[in-house]
């Protein structure tokens, strides 16, 4: 396991799970503020009206960053920051909060990799038809000229949408996320096209104001892990992977495929009407030259060839391990999702998330022990090693997440962060793992071979 020189190792958040400040600098109501006040759609009834309060303490967020020695810092860019009911002129104090934000980063030798859409849509666009309305693809576009000439100077890294599987599904489908809705699949297979479409008018925007950037999008990493070394287990997981089913918006070339190939390959189609529709001219704006992709992984399930080789998932054995969310710890995903993607697609990787959520607490002597995130990560890392090892090209890992956060309808019962934050003060406390993958970075990955009984 031997991870190349120019790796990048960082962090993540998203706009909404941290920043507060929602009705400061001009921000525009966004769909997770009206979520928020929504009586039962949240955990205990809590909201991002606060959160980390990052947007008044983003210098001592950046330090942290510093501390942890990340090369690279992932953020989202709060849309109603920038224009506050989603069309029309910039609004100048959201652009100078980010602005402010990419210096103090640069300052300290960090690279921004910025999203540009993480959920928190306007709510003025929503009351219009949210992802439905069909002019949301190009108020997109000229949503991120506005940002791209702001930041475009000094943020060479994009990416357009991180999971619209969850925006558009959980949201506007399942009813769990923001706004809430129950559509039909006919209407959540036209709010995928158009969230295609956004990212090729967002793809070209960025292209035009920013010579030599690179944009990517980071898409939920549904991932198979193939039961076996045996080519039939392979292939049932692969399958699984990457064909499309009806009634489901998670597989990856859903899409990626128009993205990437300009068509959906036929491979993955088992079910004409399961995919968006999209004309010819549709097909000219989305597909655009990716230059990354980014991967969210944290689970996956364990496929092996069924009968007829058919896909047939393994059933959870009562010794797994759960994180404090009950999700599965499969470290594998981190081997097979990269290397899967990459035989697709052909593009270079990130992780653009990965981690757990764990039940932590500042101890008596003022210190977070959370062994569990240091074991995870140790586990999912040498597995993302191996993919390195086998020549799949991995750019960069960011962990999920840099702060413990607000994490959507959960509220705050899940903490992902490697440091600990005090919801009620705003007090910040770097766990035991930040101090671990502190030394994964500075030996690049190196550490990650100490025997695990030697280590902290
Ligand atoms: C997502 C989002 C993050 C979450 C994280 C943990 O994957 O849902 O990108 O915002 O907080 O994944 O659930």
């Amino acid at each position: 396991m031997s991870f190349p020189s120019d790796f990048v190792w960082g962090a993540a958040t998203s706009s909404y799970q941290i920043e507060g400040a929602v009705h400061e600098g001009g921000r525009g109501d966004s769909i997770w503020d009206l979520f928020c006040r929504t009586p039962g759609a949240i955990y205990k009834g809590h909201n991002g009206f606060v959160a980390c309060d990052h947007y008044h303490r983003y210098a001592e967020d950046a330090d942290l960053l510093t501390g942890l020695g990340a090369q690279a810092y992932r953020f989202s860019i709060a849309w109603p920051r920038i224009q506050p009911t989603g069309v029309g002129p910039a609004n100048q104090a959201g652009l100078d909060f980010y602005d402010r934000l990419v210096d103090a980063l640069l300052a300290r030798g960090i690279d921004p990799y910025v999203t540009l859409y993480h959920w928190d849509l306007p709510t003025a666009l929503h009351y219009e038809g949210g992802w439905a309305n069909p002019d949301i693809p190009q108020q997109f576009g000229e949503y991120t000229t506005h940002v791209a000439k702001k930041l475009g100077d000094r943020v060479k890294n994009w990416m357009t949408h991180n999971e619209p599987q969850c925006s558009i599904y959980l949201g506007c489908g399942a009813g769990v996320h923001a706004p809430g809705w129950k559509r039909p699949f006919e209407e959540l297979r036209v709010m995928a096209r158009n969230v295609l479409l956004s990212h090729g008018y967002s793809t070209l925007a960025l292209k035009a104001e920013i010579p030599g950037c690179k944009v990517g999008m980071a898409p939920v990493g549904q991932t198979c892990i193939p039961a076996s070394r045996s080519a039939e287990d392979i292939a049932a997981a692969k399958h699984q992977m990457l064909g499309i089913r009806p009634d489901s918006l998670w597989e990856m070339p859903l899409w990626l495929d128009p993205i990437v190939f300009g068509e959906y390959r036929e491979d993955v189609l088992r079910d004409p009407v399961a995919v968006p529709h999209l004309s010819e001219a549709d097909l000219k704006v989305i597909h655009q030259p990716m230059d990354f992709l980014g991967l969210n992984i944290y689970s996956a399930p364990i496929i092996k060839a069924g009968e007829g080789g058919k896909p047939a998932t393994l059933d959870d054995s009562i010794d797994d391990p759960l994180t404090a969310f009950r999700w599965l710890v499969r470290p594998e995903s981190l081997y097979w999702g990269p290397k899967i993607s990459h035989e697709r697609y052909g593009l270079p990787i990130y992780i653009t998330e990965n981690g757990l959520s764990n039940v932590d607490w500042v101890g008596l002597d003022g210190k977070v022990q959370d062994p569990q995130r240091i074991d995870f990560t140790r586990r999912y890392l040498t597995e993302l090693g191996r993919a390195v090892d086998d020549g799949v090209p991995v750019e960069g890992y960011f962990h999920w997440s840099l702060l413990d956060n607000f994490e959507w309808a959960e509220g705050y019962k899940e903490r992902f962060g490697l440091i600990h934050v005090d919801f009620t003060t705003g007090t910040r406390t770097p766990k035991q793992s930040y101090h671990w993958y502190r030394e994964v970075i500075a030996s690049n990955g190196e550490s990650l071979r100490a025997d695990p009984s030697t280590v902290v």
